[in-house]
Parts: structure tokens; sequence; C-alpha cells
């Protein structure tokens, strides 16, 4: 399955996480994190650390990367869809978070993260891995990703 990356930065004593909204492509019009596909001969944190810097121009350290979750999802009927993200929480970065043609950051509490406009997937996963845990998770689709079909999400 293909494989994609995505990344979170947050700030765990203030309790907040940076969300981009996407703004054009897979996933237009969703607050997420950053990332995306991997090009010919890069490996995941090479991946990541490069759509960090095109999508909202900051630069990682890849010893600085926490891997938080592997997650496959599954498109019904729609297999060019599917695609392994591994996820990703950093708390250090160099430079201050700004928008691109891609992408629109923004600082959001835990307390309040958009879940109504993100992956549905997002509230069954992503509180948890802001909490601490680890976690290995399935989710089937229908085709357009707007309902679950089945969901396995387990800590690891
Ligand atoms: P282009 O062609 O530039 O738009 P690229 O940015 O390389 O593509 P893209 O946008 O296809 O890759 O990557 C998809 C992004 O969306 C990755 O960061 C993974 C993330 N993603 C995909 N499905 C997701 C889901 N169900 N829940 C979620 N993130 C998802 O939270």
């Amino acid at each position: 399955m293909r494989k994609t990356t995505l990344l979170f930065l947050h700030r765990p004593l203030e309790k907040q996480i940076l969300l981009a909204m996407k703004k054009r492509g897979f996933g237009e019009g969703k607050w997420n994190g950053v990332g995306g596909k991997l090009k010919d001969g890069e490996d995941i944190l090479d991946a990541l650390i490069r759509e960090a810097n095109e999508e909202i121009s900051v630069t990682l350290s890849p010893g600085d990367l926490l891997h938080v979750a592997t997650i496959d999802f599954y498109f019904d009927g729609k297999p060019e869809f599917n695609q392994q993200v591994h996820a990703y929480l950093a708390e250090k970065w160099a430079g201050e978070p700004q928008e691109s043609e891609e992408m629109r950051p923004e600082w959001h509490d835990y307390e309040s993260i958009p879940f109504e406009s993100m992956w549905i997937d997002d509230p069954h996963w992503l509180p948890r891995v802001l909490a601490g845990e680890k976690l290995n998770a399935t989710f089937t689709f229908d085709q357009t990703g707007a309902s679950i079909l089945k969901m396995e999400v387990n800590s690891i």
C-alpha cells in the first residue's frame, strides 16, 4: 500500500496543536497535519522533513520526530485512494510556521480541535496520541471517505 506521512507540531505545556488547512488536492478544505507522499528514493523521515518545509516553512531534525501511529486507510471500491499513514508529533522545530499555496497553519487548543472539519477518523486516534499513546489502526471508509465502515485502533 502507498505510504504517506503526517506530522503535527504541538506545544504540550500549553496544550496546543498546529493544524493546517489544506487548500488544494486530496483532503482539500480539511484541517490536518502536514505531510504527503514519498518521492523516489526518500524514506519516511526525509519525506516528512521536506513536506514540513514546503508546506509551512519549518525545519525539523530527524531526532525531534516522534512516531505515534501507523494507520492503514482503505476506501471501499476506490483502492487507488488506499494509503498507510505514518503519523508523527514534534515539539521542537526551527522557524515560524507560515502559510504556503498548499496549507494555512493555525494553533488550536487540544480542548477545541475542530474535528467537524477534519478527516472523520481523527477523533478516534488523535486525542489518544496527544495523551501519549502509540497506536496501530485500520479504518475502512466508503468510496468518498464520508463514512467509516469498519475500524480498529490498538495501543502498541
Ligand atoms: P499533492 O499531490 O501535492 O496534493 P501530497 O501533498 O504529496 O500530494 P497528499 O496530499 O496526497 O500528498 O497526502 C495526503 C495527506 O493526508 C498525508 O499527510 C496523509 C493525510 N491523510 C490521508 N488520509 C488521512 C486520513 N484519513 N486522516 C488523516 N490524515 C490523512 O488524519
